[in-house]
């Protein structure tokens, strides 16, 4: 009985469930580079390269093992256009009895795997994904009673449950949390390392170059290509964190710096959401080095808390919420996503700053991705479904169940609170005060109105404006609502006309 055992593009583990009790020289093992994921939204040409790589290297291993790999390339004669397709024309030539898969990372194509169960001449066995701590019926029962559940409680529970940074029944250190260690403005005078670099090897060429040539319109550059494409790689990328960047971590996580994307980063989300690094191992890494007493706690927690905490909230989210998740509009943003988002062409720095650095690396980190392109597109009023459409183009990193929820909930608020007690709105004095970005800006952060005052300052506070009926009553909101209250009347009417001639470009942004 020969098993077809199909692998998609972010599974790219030994370990993942539907290879785990593969057996090289019998089963046979299907890869496929597919038009319709390389083009549902138009990716990165860094992202394409990343995971064409990084699949072709993994196709690779697997053959070394002894495994019949069959893989199709998308500069083959006969490219295949889906997913389906790709399964179906394996299944007619081979002699596979049955097909096995790990369940998705995409709700889109959970559905289209449901529809093979009909479809393919032999049974599908959909496996779970249990490359993460928390699975999602763990999570449905977590979430099940709670009125609203908060990243807190449940990163605690995790930390409990997998003994991760305890002494005994308390938190290391006496505290679940290390935030007011952490997160300080960029101290003047201070040098970023610089990032650790992949030169491609030739599959990586090939495949640049393949990129370059098919999807030549889509964003992004693909000269600064640096990802690791192999599990080995990615362990040294991981190594390179630990001893480079980690103890830094916390103490700098918010800050931004023009023309800096990387700071004290990980750059570990690509190789974590592709399967080359498992959550575990870079908890694991990270521990271990404070154990030694090469990493300050509040640096580990503060790390800790992105992976144990975030990453695998933001899953549950998802899974336990999709398909209606993503149709929520709490907020009622209706305005198309400005064009700026793709070209960069604006005068507010901070934003030219963050689409350049997409463009070049398919990389921002987390604060610019929530204060500058987020917050921006939550201030204007974007339709949600156009700036997930962005998020999930521009970044190596981004898969729909990590992404939206991070978008939809996270930036927008557009879910009315899933992810976080308020929206994440701040005028130019937030980016301020953790950015050297104003500086070089020809908008004032502290102005609301005038031609030079701050796009975000004016949009702030007509965004609360906008949406007093449903944010007023937010306790976490009280206090930007007390100073509005003392606005005057013309000062209200001033700010109104100053955003309404932002978002329609009658004052030049
Ligand atoms: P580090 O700052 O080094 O953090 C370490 C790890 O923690 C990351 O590699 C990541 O795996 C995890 N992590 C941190 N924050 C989050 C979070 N909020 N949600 C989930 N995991 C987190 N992350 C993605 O992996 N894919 C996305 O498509 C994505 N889209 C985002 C969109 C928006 C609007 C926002 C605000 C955040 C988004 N994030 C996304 C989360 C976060 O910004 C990235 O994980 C992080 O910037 C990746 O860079 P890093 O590896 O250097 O992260
Ligand atoms: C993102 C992506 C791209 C661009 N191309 C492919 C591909 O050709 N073949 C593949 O197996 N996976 C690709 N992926 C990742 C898939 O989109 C991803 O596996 C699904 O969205 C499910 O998470
Ligand atoms: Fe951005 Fe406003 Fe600062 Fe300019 S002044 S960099 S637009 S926050």
């Amino acid at each position: 009985m020969t098993t077809l055992r199909f692998v998609l593009g972010d599974q790219l583990t030994r370990d993942i469930s539907s290879l785990r009790d593969a057996t090289p020289g019998e089963d046979i093992v299907l890869m496929a580079e597919v038009m319709e994921e390389a083009t549902y939204v138009r990716h990165h040409k860094q992202k394409i390269a990343f995971l064409f790589s990084a699949m072709r290297h993994f196709a690779d291993a697997l053959r070394a093992e002894g495994f019949d790999v069959r893989y199709i390339r998308l500069d083959e004669e006969a490219p295949c256009a889906s997913f389906t397709d790709a399964l179906m024309s394996t299944l007619s030539s081979t002699n596979a009895t049955c097909v096995i898969v790990t369940e998705p990372g995409e709700y889109r194509v959970l559905e289209m795997m449901r529809s093979w169960e009909a479809m393919a001449p032999a049974p599908v066995e959909i496996r779970s994904d249990d490359r993460f701590y928390c699975s999602i019926d763990d999570f449905r029962r977590w979430e099940r009673g709670k009125s609203s559940y908060r990243l807190e409680y449940f990163y605690r529970d995790l930390r409990r449950r997998f003994d991760v940074l305890m002494d005994g029944a308390d938190p290391v250190g006496g505290r679940w949390n290390f935030d007011a260690e952490n997160r300080k403005p960029w101290p003047k005078k201070r040098t970023p390392p610089k990032r650790i670099e992949f030169a491609p090897d030739r599959i990586t060429k090939d495949v640049l170059a393949l990129v370059a040539g098919r999807f030549p319109d889509h964003f992004g550059d693909i000269e600064a290509f640096g990802w690791a494409v192999t599990r080995d790689d990615a362990l040294v990328a991981l190594q390179w964190f630990i001893a480079n960047a980690l103890p830094d971590f916390g103490d700098h996580q918010d800050a931004m710096l023009a023309e800096a994307p990387f700071l004290y980063h990980s750059m570990l989300s690509p190789y974590l959401n592709a399967g080359l690094l498992t959550a575990r191992e870079v908890v694991d890494a990270a521990v271990n080095a404070h154990a030694h007493g090469a990493v300050p706690l509040h640096a580990v927690e503060g790390f800790v808390r992105q992976i144990l905490g975030w990453r695998e909230y933001v899953r549950g989210v998802y899974w336990s919420r999709m398909p209606e998740y993503a149709l929520t509009n709490v907020l009622g943003g209706d305005r198309p996503l400005p064009w700026f988002y793709w070209s960069g062409e604006t005068d507010m720095a901070c934003v030219r700053d963050v689409v350049a650095m997409t463009r070049r690396y398919a990389y921002a980190h987390h604060i610019q991705r929530l204060m500058v392109t987020g917050a921006l597109g939550l201030l204007w009023g974007v339709r949600p479904a156009e700036l997930e459409e962005w998020y999930l183009a521009v970044y190596a990193d981004a898969f729909e169940w990590v992404e939206l929820p991070n978008v939809h909930g996270m930036a927008l608020y557009a879910d009315g609170g899933a992810l976080s007690s308020k929206p994440y709105a701040a005028g130019g004095a937030y980016i301020n005060r953790m950015s050297n970005y104003c500086g070089g800006c020809r908008f004032d952060p502290k102005k609301r109105t005038g031609e030079d005052a701050c796009p975000f300052t004016t949009l702030y506070w007509d965004f609360l404006m906008r949406q007093d009926e449903k944010l007023s009553g937010n306790i976490r909101l009280a206090m930007p609502y007390r100073a509005l209250a003392n606005f005057s009347a013309d000062e209200r009417a001033a700010i109104r006309a100053r955003a309404d001639a932002v978002r329609d470009g009658t004052s030049p942004v």
